[in-house]
């Protein structure tokens, strides 16, 4: 028996597909006996794990671990579970392993990491522990040898999601409870078409381990996979999660063509000069299948710092694009990546004047404001960090609250950010997010929204955004009213 573990990572009401763990489990789907634990449904995942080495000879704990709150449910999971059944190896995969394979293997708990694309890599590992294969042999494999130094061997070639099965979702009861209401639809699921991104972005941490590579499903598939999904559970909305969803115009055109019949209403992530590449006919087609708002990394309104970032794109494209995509009745949501570590107080500055002139081009674009925070890359640090940041040891290090404070951008405590900049920033995205609260939040009441606007308009009309107490105060006031998620 084989148990594939989803720790927990969100609230119940984000609850969404856990595709990572469902890619694994269509790899092993038919050859090999397995159990998929997710935290994000189950309460005591702990005690169901339990119940399963009870009742079965485990032969691997397969955990998938994203940076941030996944990583601290593993943590305290993996100890608990090592120290019950100790002849169990377990075996880390995901994103946080796969940037930090030394740091993972460095807890007493993991024996194991893949890295990368994971579905091979645990096949050949399971022949590994059958005695038919050497673990030196198995590409995108991290581990311990006999004298516990770490051994990483060659990195596996991208295979396209074509090549592998179809996810097993009837193996999540019941399917129901991971599509929920979001504002795109009542019933909203999440589908992942494409592996990797070909772009080399250096604040990025899908380079590291994507290495500039993208394989994507042919649209036949994916709108094959959506309509089983609509049909036999009531599907009614998707977020696409690919890094870069629009590779080209012909395939985002077969794409929409393929999908405007299911009528679903969707959401996916985008390059601004791709996007800026289709045509007027393109883009009408994407939004009549059902393209509600596409994600675009804007990161910065400096030509300067986006050629810092490699990312290879100008900020006059991305004003641009806010102005054409508004024809199209396509809400864009542009991200912001603040706090070049050369210049933080003078990058804030032109990205909040940017973001303004986008908000004059397009009304209707949604900000995101993150925080810089570097993840290694083999091409170097955005900002030149390299030496000025040393990233913790263990995953219990990152677990502890002033490493999980800079994983989810909330208090990085960077030595290059100072204080005064990082609430200038903050400030900002209260700011803004009170003048133009999100059509993503359905829970919003409506005389919420208008008190937010109300509180903000001066603050906006007038760019002063110190010390908003009146926001903060409004902002928990309307969240401890907002009506419950079981209601909705
Ligand atoms: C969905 C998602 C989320 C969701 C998670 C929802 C959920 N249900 O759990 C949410 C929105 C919560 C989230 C949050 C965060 N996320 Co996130 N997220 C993603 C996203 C878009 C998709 C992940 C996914 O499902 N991929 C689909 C599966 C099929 O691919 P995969 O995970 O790579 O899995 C393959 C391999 O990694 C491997 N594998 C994975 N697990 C396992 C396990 C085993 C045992 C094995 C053998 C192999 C294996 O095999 C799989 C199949 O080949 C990725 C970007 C992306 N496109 O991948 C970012 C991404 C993983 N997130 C990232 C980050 C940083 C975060 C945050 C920590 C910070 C932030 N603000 O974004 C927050 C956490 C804060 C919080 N409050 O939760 C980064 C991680 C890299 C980094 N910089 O550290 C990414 C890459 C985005 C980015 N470009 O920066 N995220």
């Amino acid at each position: 028996m084989i148990i594939l573990l989803h720790p927990k990572a969100v609230k119940p009401h984000n609850r969404r597909f856990p595709l990572a763990i469902l890619s694994i489990a269509a790899a092993l789907e038919g050859a090999e006996e397995y159990q998929i634990v997710d935290g994000n449904l189950d309460t005591t995942p702990g005690a169901t794990m339990d119940r399963i080495a009870r009742e079965h000879r485990v032969e691997l704990l397969a955990v998938s671990v994203m940076p941030g709150p996944q990583m601290v449910s593993a943590v305290a999971l993996c100890r608990e579970f090592r120290q019950k059944h100790p002849n169990v190896p377990i075996v880390w995969g995901g994103y946080f392993p796969s940037l930090y394979a030394d740091t993972t293997l460095n807890a007493g708990y993991v024996d194991f990491v893949i890295r990368g694309q994971g579905e091979d890599t645990i096949i050949e590992l399971l022949q590994a522990f059958r005695d038919s294969r050497q673990l030196a042999s198995i590409r995108g494999l991290s581990f311990k040898d006999a004298f516990g130094l770490h051994v990483h061997n060659a990195e596996r070639p991208l295979r396209s999601p074509n090549d592998f099965p179809r996810l097993p979702y009837h193996r999540l009861a019941p399917v129901e409870r991971y599509l929920l209401p979001t504002f795109l639809g009542r019933r909203t699921g999440v589908h992942h078409a494409s592996i990797g991104c070909p772009f080399r972005c250096q604040f990025c941490g899908v380079v590291p381990i994507f290495d500039g590579r993208q394989k994507t499903e042919v649209p036949e598939r994916t709108a094959e996979v959506l309509g089983m999904l609509q049909r036999k559970f009531g599907m009614d909305a998707v977020q696409f999660y690919d890094n870069n969803f629009f590779l080209s115009e012909s395939h985002a055109s077969k794409q929409a063509e393929l999908l405007s019949p299911l009528n679903l209403r969707w959401w996916a992530e985008g390059r601004i000069d791709t996007f800026l590449r289709y045509s007027d006919e393109a883009l009408r087609d994407i939004r009549r299948s059902g393209a509600t708002m596409i994600f675009f990394g804007a990161e910065s309104g400096s030509n300067e710092v986006l050629a810092q970032m490699n990312k290879r794109i100008t900020a006059e494209q991305t004003l641009e694009l806010a102005a054409r995509i508004r024809k199209f009745g396509i809400i864009p949501e542009f991200s912001f990546v603040v706090g070049n570590p050369n210049a933080p107080a003078e990058d804030t500055r032109q990205t909040i004047d940017f973001v303004r002139r986008i908000k004059r081009l397009n009304p209707d674009a949604e900000i995101i404001v993150q925080h810089y925070i570097p993840t290694p890359h083999p091409d170097g640090m955005y900002g030149g960090v390299e030496g000025k940041i040393e990233f913790p040891r263990t995953p219990d290090e990152w677990a502890t609250e002033r490493w999980f404070n800079f994983t989810i951008r909330h208090d990085p405590r960077l030595p290059w950010l100072p204080r005064q900049v990082k609430r200038r920033i903050d400030n900002f995205e209260l700011v803004i997010n009170s003048r133009w609260p999100t059509v993503q939040d359905i829970r919003l009441p409506r005389w919420g929204r208008m008190l937010l606007q109300f509180l903000s308009s001066w603050r906006y009309a007038t760019g002063i955004y110190d010390f908003p107490l009146e926001l903060a105060w409004a902002e928990k006031f309307v969240a401890l009213r907002k009506p419950r998620w079981e209601s909705l």
